[in-house]
Formats: C-alpha cells, sequence, structure tokens
C-alpha cells in the first residue's frame, strides 16, 4: 500500500508541459525572430534531411553559410514571457546541418523584458553528432523561479569557415505543477517511468486515449481499459498521453525504460 501511494505521489509531481512547439505545421507562430547582425540570414524551418528538424519533420534553422561564410548573431524567442518556477527546464534537441563543417555555437537566452537577453546555457561542437543522432538538452531556469521571462536561443560566435548551421527542433518548457491549460479533469499517468502497462488514474471516465511520441508519431490511440494500455514495445524515450474528454484535450508526459 506505501508503494501504491508514493506511486501516486510520484506522478502528481511530474513535471508538466508549459509549452512545446516541434515546428512541424511549418510555422513560427510564438515565436519572435532578431537577426541581430543585421546579414539578412536568420532563423529559418526547414525539413531537409541535413537542415531540417527529427525525423524528417520541420524543425529550427540557422544558418553559418549562405554563398559565402557568415558571422551570425540570430536570436528566437517566445512571443509571450512564461512564468518560471524552482523546477522549469527547457528541454530541446539539436544537431549540426554538416558532419564537416560542425563546429556550431549557440546557446538558451532569457529576458524579462524580451529587449535585454542574458545566455543562461551554451554549447560549442567539438565534434558533430553521427547520422541520425542529436543532441538532447534539458537547460535548468530554476535561477529564474518567480519571474516571467522570454525564452528562446541564439546563434552566435562561429563562422561559415569551419561551421554551417544549427539544427533544434522538439522545443518545450517543463515546469512542476504548471500545466498549458486550465481544466477540470483530474488525471495522471503511472507508473512514470514505465516499463510494461500504462495505467491512468482519472475522477472521471476516460473515452479515447493516444500516445504521441517526441517526433510527433502517433504510437497509440484507442479506447481504455482499467488494464492498462501496453506499452512494452515502444522505444525508450519521453513521450505524450493525451485524453479527451468532451472538448477537451489533456496531455500528460511520461518516460518509457
Ligand atoms: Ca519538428
Ligand atoms: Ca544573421
Amino acid at each position: 500500500m506505501i508503494c501504491c501511494i508514493f506511486g501516486l505521489l510520484m506522478a502528481a509531481n511530474a513535471q508538466e508541459i508549459t509549452f512545446k512547439y516541434d515546428f512541424n505545421n511549418n510555422s513560427f507562430d510564438g515565436w519572435v525572430g532578431y537577426d541581430a547582425d543585421g546579414d539578412g540570414n536568420t532563423w529559418e524551418l526547414h525539413n531537409t534531411t541535413t537542415s531540417g528538424g527529427m525525423n524528417g519533420t520541420y524543425g529550427l534553422f540557422s544558418s553559418c553559410y549562405n554563398a559565402g561564410e557568415l558571422t551570425p548573431e540570430n536570436y528566437l524567442y517566445t512571443e509571450d514571457a512564461y512564468l518560471i518556477t524552482e523546477t522549469s527546464q527547457l528541454h530541446f534537441f539539436h544537431c549540426q546541418s554538416d558532419i564537416v563543417y560542425y563546429q556550431e555555437n549557440f546557446g538558451v537566452i532569457v529576458s524579462e523584458n524580451g529587449i535585454n537577453f542574458t545566455i543562461v546555457w551554451s554549447k560549442r561542437y567539438t565534434a558533430p553528432h553521427t547520422d541520425g543522432k542529436w543532441g538532447e538538452e534539458f537547460v535548468d531556469l530554476s535561477e529564474y523561479a518567480g519571474k516571467t521571462m522570454y525564452i528562446g536561443f541564439l546563434h552566435y560566435d562561429c563562422n561559415g569557415f569551419s561551421a554551417n548551421g544549427i539544427r533544434i527542433d522538439n522545443v518545450e518548457l517543463l515546469s512542476e505543477g504548471t500545466s498549458i491549460a486550465e481544466n477540470t479533469i483530474s488525471f495522471e499517468v503511472y507508473p512514470n517511468p514505465v516499463e510494461n502497462s500504462l495505467h491512468i488514474s482519472s475522477d472521471v471516465e476516460i473515452e479515447n486515449v493516444s500516445i504521441v511520441a517526441m517526433n510527433g508519431a502517433v504510437v497509440y490511440e484507442g479506447a481504455y481499459n482499467k488494464n492498462g494500455i501496453y506499452v512494452a514495445e515502444l522505444k525508450a524515450g519521453v513521450y505524450f498521453v493525451n485524453i479527451e474528454k468532451g472538448d477537451e484535450t489533456i496531455t500528460r508526459r511520461f518516460v518509457k525504460k
């Protein structure tokens, strides 16, 4: 019994998604770009195998080369400011666009006023990611807890002599105890992380359930029964469970071991 109570508490305290962008609709909705170096090259949305997002989808791309070497200082940040908590993390994936010219440098930026940005984290590639592999980051934003911040990326301090462009995809702000939408349905998934069978606890009867992978692929869709959803064959990683009740859709995040 102690085990079960603990399990439910863990689920209740899981990180929730404040925002999530996979850019698969080829849209910058919710984001603002700024070409600080003024060369006319800034963040774009690409879906090619070399400069696109994960698994052939659209993703963010900022170039170091365009018919000549560039020295980018390209900003991209959220249109809205978000409340940061002690548990807030920016989660995203990144990859170079060229395996030879790979020496990208980029950072995560935050700002209280949307004008003056601070680099809270940065990365300089010392090796390229191999084919099909992307780097994954969870950047801790707890230093700004209690503040409302614009959040984004800066591609800077690198050039077209040794770099070609940086790709970023599947960007989400995670914060414990906050969620995208106000909703009236209590809904948790457990265990989390899960190995074989994913269960849902809710105070209402659940109709349809879907499970979506980080790349946007729907890996399960159907009715929910009390035996749980068989997830043993899913690849290890982060997934989202959506339940529908009337015209509400509610999302929870879980990790497959
Ligand atoms: Ca994408
Ligand atoms: Ca530029």
